[in-house]
């Protein structure tokens, strides 16, 4: 398999944590979102939409870190990455896509870009762009975690939704968010952090290292 990475894109990051837990290893194509070859004709060719991760897969390039992680829960049923039973698969989905789909893409590069491009926000507003959508998000994701003392999100071994936590809460310091109001966030991440999965994964651990995105 091909994996079309970049060391700070938090979906990315989801694919790299989901490639460790199943022990799994993939040529990297590292993909700049700095210097925007995501939006080259060879990355377009390869991705259409212009966005990080891809993954070759052999049978076919997929899109989309949430699609891609299912494939290979699917095709590698260990170790599990979503809960047996109905009701809880569908709550550990449900929490990831409240990260996945109501934080992520409003905080993304491009949306960033524009507002201080063509809308000519000043970083300033930037900030509280990011902080407003972030603290919409993550205070909700707090009270429903907060209801259970399980180690994870879902349980006692690491699933998706951690999955997506994590890079979120990853991209929430970088952007200088006070964490301090999520202290069942901070226990999770905790947690994912003792796993050799999740710091393999981490941004930091990457090869390249961009100074900003
Ligand atoms: N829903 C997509 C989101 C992918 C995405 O937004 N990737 C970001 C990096 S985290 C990206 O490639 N941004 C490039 C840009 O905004 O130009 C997924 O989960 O894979």
């Amino acid at each position: 398999m091909k994996f079309y990475d970049y060391g700070r894109s938090s979906a990315a990051y989801r694919v790299r944590i989901a490639l460790r837990l199943k022990g799994l290893s993939c040529e990297t194509i590292p993909i700049s979102l700095l210097d925007g070859t995501q939006n080259s004709a060879g990355y377009r060719y390869v991705n259409p939409t212009g966005l990080v991760p891809s993954l070759d897969t052999g049978h076919g390039i997929l899109g989309q870190s949430l699609a891609i992680i299912e494939y290979l829960d699917e095709s590698h049923p260990e170790p599990p990455l979503l809960p047996a039973m109905p009701f809880a698969r569908a709550r550990c989905r449900a929490l990831a896509l409240q990260v996945a789909c109501d934080i992520h893409p409003l905080n993304n590069l491009r949306v960033l870009n524009y507002l201080t491009g063509e809308l000519e926000m000043g970083e300033e507003q930037k900030n509280r762009w990011y902080h407003h959508w972030l603290k919409q998000g993550l205070g909700p994701l707090e009270q429903q975690l907060s209801g259970n003392d399980s180690r994870y999100c879902c349980g006692d071994t690491p699933t998706l939704a951690d999955i997506c936590l994590v890079p979120q809460l990853y991209n929430a310091r970088r952007f200088k968010l006070d964490l301090a109001p999520y202290p069942r966030l901070n226990a999770i991440e905790q947690a994912c952090h003792q796993l050799e999965a999740f710091r393999l994964a981490h941004p930091d651990q990457q090869r390249q290292i961009p100074s900003k995105t």
